[in-house]
């Protein structure tokens, strides 16, 4: 990231299976990112998160390679008891969920620190 231009923090969580094609499509255009293992509140499923610092400049970039290498997956979940799962979560039928390609957040970065 330059000194003068807008930053931003780009938040992505994305399906396990697309993780490392967004990485290596990451890193072949030369951004920095952390990849971190998350969990769904939802699903209670494994997802991955990234984290990409970048300059505002580089932004459609960006979301062109998350475009281009996530995709979009239909899930049906059985149906769980509430013993097992806690009661907001509680579905006592089969469900069709979609997940992704990438839920995305941009978030302006007042200050980008590095010692
Ligand atoms: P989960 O929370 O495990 O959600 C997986 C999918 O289940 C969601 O896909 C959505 O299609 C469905 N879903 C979630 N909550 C639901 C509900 N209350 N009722 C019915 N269906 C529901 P995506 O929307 O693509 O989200 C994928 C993952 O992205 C989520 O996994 C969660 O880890 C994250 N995520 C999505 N929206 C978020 C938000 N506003 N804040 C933080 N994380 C979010």
């Amino acid at each position: 990231m330059t000194e003068e231009s807008k930053k931003k923090m780009i938040i992505a969580i994305v399906h396990d299976h697309d993780a490392p094609e967004l990485m290596d499509g990451l890193n072949a255009s030369g951004f920095r990112v952390t990849k971190m293992a998350s969990t769904g509140g939802f699903l209670r499923e494994g997802n991955t998160t990234f984290l990409i610092g970048t300059d505002e400049e580089h932004l459609d970039k960006i979301m062109n390679i998350i475009d281009s290498t996530c995709k979009s997956r239909k899930k049906t979940i059985a149906p769980m008891s509430p013993v097992a799962n806690s009661l907001e979560s509680y579905y006592s039928f089969p469900m069709e969920v979609q997940i992704g390609g990438a839920t995305i957040f941009i978030l302006d970065v007042e200050k980008f620190i590095k010692i």
